[in-house]
């Protein structure tokens, strides 16, 4: 944590900086925290967004790289690298970092992360609702209000019994635009940083007509094609393995978060797992109300040339060849009808 706001503190103004970031809503919030702080120093950082890393590239030409939400699974000794992150890596990074996930399996977001990093280097504005939104978003609100340190009356206003304020909440609903549809995280990330500039929480929401009509579209057309996807493709089911799948075929937006979601709640106590074609690739989103997804997803990958995956215990994403599509299913399969 120290060596971090030690970080963020000698960022002058006059350093080329790049932020990457996740194009989840905990990536988006972590990058709309990280922007702000660099603003407030003088520094107007380029962006990136992006799901996975496989590597880094392109960092030529930039005296200081900010990632949060994201890392790549190797990252060379450079002190130009900041990571923020709080998903589980085999190496620690050789750059400087902050990453609960080595030392405990109960994470905080990485908004949260990020929120504590702009109060210690000195943030000016209170930003617990965007850090609320983000560990929401990732689910993961209980573990990161330790980090968040609400007063009783901040609790008052963003909590009702303990869970984010519903009104709050639909702001999240933007968030779902991006998983949806790729290329509109900028968008996403733009009303973020004005929200946060206009220090209104419901910036987005007020804009449902305006600057964000393009993204509640979005939303609304994907889930008709979701209800289209229920209507239409069968469950397959492995008794012993408390397993419910999905194949979506080739979508117009990427349902599968929203298809996953409804399968999570229509079978409780299963693991789900859903896919959908993306060119050469079958994409997976699986969630799990108990078994590690985390130990789970790396024994089914095993013997799949170029299965890409990450995540977390309980929602992982993965993507493997589509020639691969059923292999990974019953692989899936296989790991869970072991004991855990
Ligand atoms: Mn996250």
């Amino acid at each position: 944590m120290d060596e971090a706001v030690r970080f963020l503190k000698a960022i002058k103004s006059s350093d080329k900086t790049l932020l990457i970031t996740h194009n989840d809503g905990d990536g988006l919030c972590s990058g709309a925290i990280v922007y702000t702080l660099m603003k407030e120093r003088g520094v107007e950082p380029d962006v990136k967004i992006t799901n996975v890393m496989k590597d880094i590239t392109g960092l030529e030409g930039y005296d200081k790289v900010i990632m949060t939400d994201v890392s790549p699974p190797r990252v060379p000794k450079d002190e130009r690298i900041l990571i923020i992150d709080h998903h589980k890596r085999k190496e620690k990074p050789e750059c400087p970092f902050v990453n609960p996930a080595f030392e405990t399996s109960s994470v905080p977001s990485c908004s949260a992360l990020c929120y504590r990093l702009y109060e210690k280097a000195g943030g000016e504005k209170n930003l617990k609702w965007v850090a609320l939104l983000g560990s929401y978003s990732d689910r993961m609100l209980e573990e990161s209000l330790p980090l968040i340190k609400l007063t009783p009356q901040e609790k008052r206003t963003y909590l009702i019994g303990g869970q984010l304020d519903p009104a709050l909440t639909r702001t999240t609903l933007l968030f779902l635009a991006g998983y949806l549809q790729k290329d509109v995280s900028e968008d996403i990330l733009k009303i973020m940083i004005e929200s946060i500039e206009k220090e209104d929480p419901l910036h987005a929401w007020t804009e449902k007509h305006g600057k964000a009509k393009h993204l509640y579209r979005i939303i609304d057309e994907a889930e008709e094609e979701t209800l289209r996807v229920i209507r239409e493709c069968k469950e397959k089911t492995w008794k012993d393995a408390r397993l419910v799948y999905v194949h979506a075929g080739k979508t117009k937006y990427r349902i599968k978060r929203l298809l996953v979601d409804y399968l999570r709640l229509k079978h409780p106590g299963k693991v789900v797992t859903v896919s959908v074609d993306e060119e050469e690739e079958a994409s997976f989103s699986t969630r799990s109300p108990g078994p590690d997804l985390t130990r789970i997803v790396p024994e089914a990958v095993k013997g799949i040339p170029g299965a890409v995956h990450g995540g977390h215990p309980g929602a992982y994403g993965t993507n493997v060849p589509r020639r691969y599509r059923e292999k990974f299913v019953e692989n899936l399969a296989r790991a869970l009808s072991k004991p855990f």
